[in-house]
């Protein structure tokens, strides 16, 4: 039986590329008795069927898989975070940049809009300085992207970031051919419409990308309250000459990180965006209808 990966799925039909090629095919129905929807970027096994429609028989295990928008099986992401239009917010970054380590998808973080970001830009490159001792970051005003097309090779990635952020943009300077639909966003409001909706992958610099829809707010519901310091590299680096063995580094004693973060070595701001965010959890936990994974 031949395998492939599901690059797109419209009204029932799924696109299977394998071996360079795409096979158009339907799902045979014990998809739905076993629960399993097959989404963008599963690895299939499928029937050929040569000359009519094949059929997606089996879709194998996955190593992630997001819900908003359902696409499995990513490697890293681009987050897209613009100065301003919508204004920079380190907060939503942390958050996004949570729910890609809890995926174990590797973040990279680009600016976008700095061309009009005017006595902002200083400001917000300032934080984001902080954010590259953790992350990669490229500065959109980078005019080097041949570099920058490097990441992708065998790689599934995805375009992610606040909605009207720059995306769709940035996916059609890389590759024009794309041709990807984006939107003035609605200054007076400073919140963008969503212009991307579907999910497809492309392929690309011997990868595959994927634009995805932007979002305003962030959902942390996945994250559970104890496993949210393991989501920050920078504190995992420390943690084990933390005295406590489950130190939320917070008020105990000998602490690695807080002395890290008092040498200057861990960022204030990151730091306190975790409180925050501690704060926002214990608000929205214990959840208990919530299934264990
Ligand atoms: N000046 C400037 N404008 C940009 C830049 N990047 C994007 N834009 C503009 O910002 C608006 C929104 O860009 P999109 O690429 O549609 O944003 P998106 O992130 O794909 O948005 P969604 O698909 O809604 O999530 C468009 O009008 C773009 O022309 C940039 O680097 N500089
Ligand atoms: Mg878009
Ligand atoms: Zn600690």
């Amino acid at each position: 039986m031949p395998t492939g990966k599901i690059i797109r799925s419209i009204s029932g039909f799924y696109d299977i590329l394998s071996d360079e090629q795409v096979y158009r095919t339907r799902a045979r129905g014990n998809f739905r008795k076993n629960k399993i929807k097959p989404i963008v970027g599963d690895n299939v096994e499928f029937d050929e069927n040569p000359g009519q429609l094949g059929y997606l028989t089996k879709v194998l295990a996955r190593k992630n898989s997001l819900i908003r928008p359902p696409i499995a099986n990513v490697d890293q992401a681009i987050v897209v975070t613009s100065v301003v239009e919508p204004e920079f917010s380190a907060i939503l970054l942390d958050k996004i940049l949570l729910n890609l380590e809890q995926n174990s998808i590797k973040p990279i973080i680009y600016l976008s809009k700095e061309d009009i970001a005017n006595q902002k830009l200083e400001r917000v490159v300032d934080i984001i300085k902080e954010y590259e001792k953790v992350y990669p970051v490229i500065y959109g005003s980078d005019e080097d992207l041949v570099q920058f097309e490097q990441i992708f090779k065998d790689q599934v990635t995805v375009f992610t970031g606040q909605t009207g952020a720059g995306k769709s943009t940035l996916l059609n300077k890389i590759n024009p051919d794309l041709d990807l639909e984006t939107a003035q966003i609605s200054t007076t409001l400073n919140r963008g419409k969503h212009t991307t909706r579907q999910v497809s992958l492309f392929t690309f610099s011997g990868g595959l990308i994927a634009d995805t829809p932007g979002f305003s707010a962030i959902d942390l519901r996945d994250i559970k309250l104890d496993e949210l310091q393991f989501l920050y590299p920078e504190f995992v680096k420390y943690q084990d000459e933390c005295k406590y063995r489950s130190c939320t580094h917070i008020n105990e004693p000998n602490c690695a990180v807080k002395q890290a973060l008092e040498e200057g070595n861990i960022s204030i701001i990151r730091y306190n965006d975790y409180l925050t965010i501690r704060k926002e959890l214990e608000k929205i936990k214990p959840n208990y209808n919530k299934k264990e994974r």
